[in-house]
């Protein structure tokens, strides 16, 4: 069952035991970060698995009555019930289906293709006419300060809307884009855009700037020479997403609009790395099996989910930046102040007694570790797509998704783990990758102490250690330069002659069947147990 939005599913988490209804004054400075940091950590022990319950802090100070919704996917069985699926493996089972069909050659098979066609159906989204998120429209008069949007950690620069889904257009496709990047709250109607130099919206802003249109992609003449220098200039000095020129500026503005508290497959679809080609709308609605439906904006050309609890719209200049942060960050350190964009806000939408949900990242594991998690299962598919001798991937939450990733292959050939290391690093944002560590496949990625025990047996370090250098992650903070710097693959697997290596590779100790079936009978007279 998909949910429709968020109070759906705040519902069927109340129904499940999943959630935790708090009715004490909390502090959104501070303290609800540490009321959570300590759920995630595992301090609700009644719930007795990590993670703890979804959080609703129906007592929030200042807030004017507005309740906090935090943790929502912070537990294995929460992300699957946001996706609505027992186990995450069945979406993956789902793509490898849509990737498998092949033209059907009779009557029957064409019918039997029925069901998915119909079910692709209900991928796209539907525009309608309008919805709960249009309950109060606020054109003048409104603040960002109105919602409890929380400072997460001592440091902070302020306050971080943390779990916002970004919505942009691609100027030369049309296509639109949901990321998730934090904003930070300026005051009553701006704010910091966080969209990393890498992310999509990123490169909208960067077409944008170039002035790449629809119109001017084609047999139009593009824009004058002098004014895509002035663009190239700021691309060119760019900190978080460009970097202003003294003195000539480009002019224009791009159109943004934010949507918080979705449904939660459409929120979840704000964080895959998905191609740019994709619309998160339709992998929303692949995930939840219903079309998204979405209503168009007051004040900018763009569309929104209709059931959302908030909604804010407005612009960016391209001719501006602003500090922005630093903010305690998933790596467990603080990402520092940087350039980046700043969020004009023209008009905020929101539901009759919006709720306003967030997150909070910092050591791991957090809430987001789950939703890494189910990333990793989802494009495990789309992976093998690119790179089919992949069996398995594992990218353990301590190493914060793009730090490390341990990854089993079916080797044929000399060289082929530094083949596989080479082709994650060209993988969307696994190119982000700081260590790859390549394993056999008779290696369990999932088991650590296995991977240890195989991965410190198995190299040679100086012959089996690649060095590379590219872009790496923007909250890498010991990279020699922002946003480029080194990054290290480990050749783990055996090594064959025709690699080089000649001397004879021992067995691994394990014991025969026999004995083992022998013990097995005898385990209970030993009285050991
Ligand atoms: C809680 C949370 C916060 C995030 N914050 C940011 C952020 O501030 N900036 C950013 O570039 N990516 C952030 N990300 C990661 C992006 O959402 C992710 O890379 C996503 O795939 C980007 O979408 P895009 O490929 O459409 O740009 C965050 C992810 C999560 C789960
Ligand atoms: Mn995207």
């Amino acid at each position: 069952m998909a949910f429709d939005d968020l109070r759906q599913w705040i519902t069927a988490l109340d129904r499940a035991g999943e959630l935790k209804k708090i009715r004490t004054e909390v502090d959104p400075v501070l303290e609800i970060t540490e009321i959570t940091d300590r759920v995630s950590k595992g301090a609700a022990k009644k719930y007795g698995r990590p993670g703890g319950p979804a959080l609703l802090f129906e007592n929030v100070k200042g807030a004017k009555g507005i309740p906090i919704l935090i943790n929502q996917f912070g537990s294995e069985r929460r992300m699957q019930m946001a996706l609505s699926v027992d186990h995450l493996d069945e979406i993956a089972e789902r793509i490898r289906q849509l990737l498998n069909m092949k033209s059907p050659e009779g009557f029957l098979e064409k019918l039997k293709m029925l069901p998915m066609l119909a079910d692709m159906g209900k991928f796209f989204p539907k525009v309608v006419q309008t919805g709960p998120c249009k309950e109060v429209i606020k054109k003048e008069n409104f603040s960002l300060l109105d919602f409890p949007v929380l400072q997460c950690w001592p440091k902070d620069a302020g306050r971080f809307i943390t779990l916002p889904c970004v919505i942009t257009r691609d100027p030369k496709t049309g296509k639109r884009n949901m990321g998730m990047y934090r904003i930070q709250i300026y005051d009553e109607t701006t704010a910091g855009m966080h969209w990393q130099r890498q992310k999509i919206a990123a490169e909208h802003y960067r077409d944008m700037l170039r002035g790449v249109s629809k119109q001017n992609t084609g047999a139009q003449a593009p824009r004058a020479a002098t004014e895509k220098r002035r663009g190239d200039d700021i691309m060119a000095r760019s900190g978080g997403g460009a970097m202003l020129a003294s003195g000539e500026r480009p002019s224009g503005t791009m159109e943004v609009a934010v949507a918080l508290g979705t449904d939660p497959a459409l929120t979840f679809s704000a964080i895959v790395p998905a191609p740019p080609e994709v619309e998160e709308f339709i992998i929303a609605g692949f995930l939840r099996q219903k079309p998204v439906e979405l209503v168009k904006c007051e004040t900018v050309d763009l569309e929104v989910p209709a059931g959302a609890e908030i909604v804010l719209e407005g612009y960016v200049k391209l001719d501006e930046l602003r500090t922005e942060g630093p903010f305690g960050d998933h790596t467990g350190f603080y990402s520092l102040e940087d350039e980046y964009p700043v969020f004009h806000v023209t008009c905020i939408t929101h539901r009759k007694n919006p709720i306003y949900a967030t997150t909070i990242v910092g050591k791991p594991p957090m809430e987001d570790a789950w939703m890494g998690k189910a990333v990793e299962r989802i494009f495990l598919p789309l992976m093998k797509l690119t790179l089919p001798e992949i069996v398995d991937v594992n990218l353990p939450v301590e190493g914060q998704f793009h730090n490390l990733m341990i990854v089993s292959i079916r080797k044929s050939y000399p060289g082929h783990a530094r083949k596989v290391m080479n082709g994650v690093w060209a993988l969307g944002q696994a190119m982000f990758t700081k260590c790859i560590i390549v394993v056999d496949e008779d290696v369990n990625v999932q088991d650590i102490p296995e991977v240890v025990l195989k991965v410190t047996n198995n190299i040679d370090p100086e012959r089996d250690i690649q060095f590379t250098l590219g872009p790496v992650d923007s909250l890498d903070h010991s990279a020699r330069l922002a946003n480029f710097g080194s990054k290290m693959g480990i050749d783990a697997t055996r090594k064959w002659p025709t690699e080089g290596f000649t001397r004879p590779w021992p067995d691994e100790i394990l014991m025969d069947d026999k004995t083992k079936a022998l013990v097995d009978k005898k385990w209970k007279e030993l009285g050991i147990e």
